[in-house]
């Protein structure tokens, strides 16, 4: 049965990426780890999950045009339909704004399909992610004169991301009409105020862009491995991932936010009101599941720092019985649910990334 399962694991290994880019060497140590997630799961049995039942979350360019599209389409349907929070946040128009809304007042988790930085870091205007074509997350904003993005506390030459050569709206692509109706809370743009101080009023203005390869150039896969390989508990981890910032070191969370830049996508409360958001941040969950697969016995219930930022104002350590708090998305559940792709949240969540 294991010999099984570790040939299956194999032929998916084989069928993963078809599209044109090669593996990277996160995409290898990725697939030369599926055999420890199989391993684990067969040994800690969980509900239905296998590796056969698992959702395959696919990378954005190995989707066909036409699945790509489906994707943008879903989340222009999100855009159309009333959102529930009105009342609290008269700002959320769209069930797309809960997400931002909630974003804004806490942190959400929703992934559908992801962006591997590295294909698109070289070249991200031109890539399939961000060409402006229909079957793209839409193209880069108009060209307006603009600053790049300060980054407070690092030394020179990295206290600044070098501006690129969009900034203005978005023109081309599926949400070239769209809407973006919260915020800003902390532009990185010159933005009309929002009429609220919490952000959540009503503020409607077009998506900008201003996709910038100087912030995409610390995403290769490069970073990405030693960032995976070289932190062995999750503080530093996720303290490596988000910048060292008075080491003159973005991280590659900062770095994909700013690959993207612009509003809301440069802002950090409203940042998931860019489309595009999303792609980024289910890779970041790719990266934690990848590096959980390196030791799973361990890491996946392994979570450290406060329940607040940066431990302000200070707060009591975080731990798995947490609640999500994920206000109308969903119902309140423990952290330790969220932790698992092999069954998480009594089956829900069983996941791979191919
Ligand atoms: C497992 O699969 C069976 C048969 O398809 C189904 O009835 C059951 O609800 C599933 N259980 C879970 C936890 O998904
Ligand atoms: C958009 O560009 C991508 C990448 O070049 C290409 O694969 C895709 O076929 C194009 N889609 C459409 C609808 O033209
Ligand atoms: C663009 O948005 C406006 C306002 O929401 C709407 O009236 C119009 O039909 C949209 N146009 C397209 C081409 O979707
Ligand atoms: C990644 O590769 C680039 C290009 O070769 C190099 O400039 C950079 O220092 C490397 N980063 C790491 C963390 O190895
Ligand atoms: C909180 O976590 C830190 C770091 O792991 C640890 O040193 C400290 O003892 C913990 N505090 C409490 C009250 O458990
Ligand atoms: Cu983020």
């Amino acid at each position: 049965m294991l010999q099984l399962s570790i040939l299956t694991a194999a032929l998916l290994v084989g069928l993963s990426s078809a599209g044109p880019y090669p593996k990277d060497v996160v995409d290898k140590l990725a697939d030369a780890s599926l055999v420890k997630w199989n391993d684990y799961l067969a040994k800690n049995p969980q509900g239905n999950c296998t590796i056969e039942t698992a959702i395959k979350r696919r990378e954005w360019s190995d989707l066909t045009p036409t699945e790509r599209q489906s994707y943008t389409k879903a989340v222009l349907c999100l855009m159309e339909k009333p959102g529930l929070m009105t009342s609290t946040a008269p700002g959320a128009k769209s069930r797309f704004d809960d997400y931002v809304a909630v974003h804004i007042q806490q942190t959400p988790r929703n992934h559908g399909s992801y962006w591997n930085w590295d294909r698109y870091a070289k070249d991200p205007v031109n890539s399939p992610l961000f060409n402006g074509n229909e079957s793209s997350m839409g193209g880069n904003g108009l060209k307006v004169a603009h600053s790049g993005i300060p980054i407070p506390g690092a030394p020179r030459p990295y206290n600044l991301i070098p501006a690129a050569d969009g900034g203005g709206c978005v023109t081309t692509g599926p949400f070239k009409n769209m809407t973006v109706n919260l915020g800003p809370l902390a532009p990185t743009l010159t933005i009309k105020a929002n009429p609220r101080s919490d952000g959540l009023g009503y503020n409607p203005r077009c998506l900008r862009r201003d996709i910038n390869k100087n912030a995409a150039a610390v995403t290769t896969a490069n970073y990405t491995l030693d960032l995976i390989t070289k932190n062995s508990n999750v503080y530093w981890f996720q303290t490596v991932m988000e910048g060292q910032f008075a080491q003159g070191k973005w991280g590659v969370h900062s770095g994909g936010h700013y690959t993207i830049s612009g509003d809301p996508a440069g802002d950090f409360y409203v940042s998931p009101g860019d489309p595009a958001f999303w792609l980024h941040h289910a890779m970041i969950d790719r990266v934690w599941w990848i590096w959980q697969m390196q030791d799973l016995a361990k890491r996946l219930t392994e979570v450290s720092m406060t329940r607040t930022m940066s431990n302000m104002p200070p707060s009591a350590n975080g731990t798995l019985d947490d609640l999500s708090g994920l206000g109308v998305l969903a119902p309140d559940v423990k952290v330790r649910e969220l932790m698992s792709s092999m069954g998480g949240l009594g089956g829900k969540l069983c996941y791979i990334y191919v």
